[in-house]
């Protein structure tokens, strides 16, 4: 039996099935990755990293913005892919079969759910949610640009717009400003969602990591966790990733044709 042939038994087998992506699974929607071939890890010269940051928040909250308005407007028009697709209907299948599949996703697009996944977990948040700095105050939110002092060509310049130009709270009494719903590194991820990921991994009998480099914590730990509670692992990646070499199944190349053969 092939590699292909022992997955889909496995598959089969499950009874409980948890998936974690990463930007991989979105990278054939013409959305950047942040690692590995194809990523864009620049800006206008700023470290995507160093701008998506609470530091950069705290310094200039207008480049921020500008960044998040630029990554709002090249989201906007983008449509799931055959992942995605392939993921959806996965859970339309398992669930018809009384079996249970749970999504935990570090990707902010959404485009899981426009595929016609249920059940997701946003590990990292959305970008077409946004939320008060000072209360908390969340709201979905797909203005683009996000207030009309964005509607102007992006330059990366540090402390181009002022307070005035940011989005602003609209609860009474309130004068923060709003911030997207994204997890920058140092921050905490949600209690809730870490809970629901803990559980879906812990309780699972096979775990797969798509599209993923398996970088950032906590992600890249369930599948360890999956593993330890005696769940069969699968990596679906265009390169070689640190998770290969713990996992029961490789496989390497695009998440939007792999998949569909997979879950034949
Ligand atoms: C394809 C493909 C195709 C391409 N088909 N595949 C423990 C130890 C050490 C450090 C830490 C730790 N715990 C926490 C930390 C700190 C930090 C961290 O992990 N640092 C590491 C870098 C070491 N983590 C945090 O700060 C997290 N917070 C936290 O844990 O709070 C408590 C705490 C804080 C501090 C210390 C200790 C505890 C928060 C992490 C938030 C991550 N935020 C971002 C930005 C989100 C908003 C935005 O987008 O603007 O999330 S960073 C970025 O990385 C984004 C992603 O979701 C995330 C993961 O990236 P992902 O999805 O893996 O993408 P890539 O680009 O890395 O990989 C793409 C892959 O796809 C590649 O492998 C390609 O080959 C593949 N691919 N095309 C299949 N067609
Ligand atoms: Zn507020």
């Amino acid at each position: 039996m092939d590699n292909v042939q022992r997955f889909r038994e496995q598959l089969r087998k499950s009874r409980y099935v948890t998936v974690l992506t990463g930007a991989g699974v979105s990278a054939e929607s013409n959305i950047p990755t942040f690692r590995g071939s194809g990523s864009s890890s620049l800006w206008k010269n700023h470290e995507v990293t160093q701008v998506a940051s609470p530091n950069a928040w705290n310094c200039d909250p207008g480049l921020v913005w500008e960044f998040y308005n630029y990554r709002r407007q090249m989201m906007q028009d983008k449509k799931f892919n055959m992942a995605h697709k392939a993921l959806a209907d996965l859970e339309k299948k398992l669930k018809e079969q009384q079996k249970t599949f749970s999504l935990i996703t570090q990707n902010i697009d959404d485009l899981h759910f426009d595929a016609g996944s249920k059940n997701v977990t946003r590990l990292h948040g959305s970008i077409w949610m946004i939320r008060c700095a000072k209360c908390g105050h969340l709201q979905k939110n797909r203005d683009v640009p996000i207030t009309p002092a964005f509607d102007q060509e992006c330059t990366g310049e540090a402390n181009r717009y002022t307070v005035d130009d940011l989005p602003q709270c609209q609860q009474q009494n309130c004068t923060g400003i709003l911030r997207p719903h994204v997890v920058w590194f140092g921050e905490a991820l949600r209690k809730q969602d870490i809970n629901q990921a803990v559980l879906s991994s812990q309780n699972c009998d096979l775990f797969l990591v798509i599209g993923t480099s398996c970088l950032v914590q906590p992600a890249a730990s369930f599948m360890q966790l999956a593993k330890s509670e005696g769940a069969k692992t699968a990596v679906i990646n265009l390169e070689e990733t640190v998770a290969d070499h713990h996992a029961d199944f490789v496989f390497h190349g695009k998440a939007g044709e792999v998949l569909p053969e997979l879950f034949q």
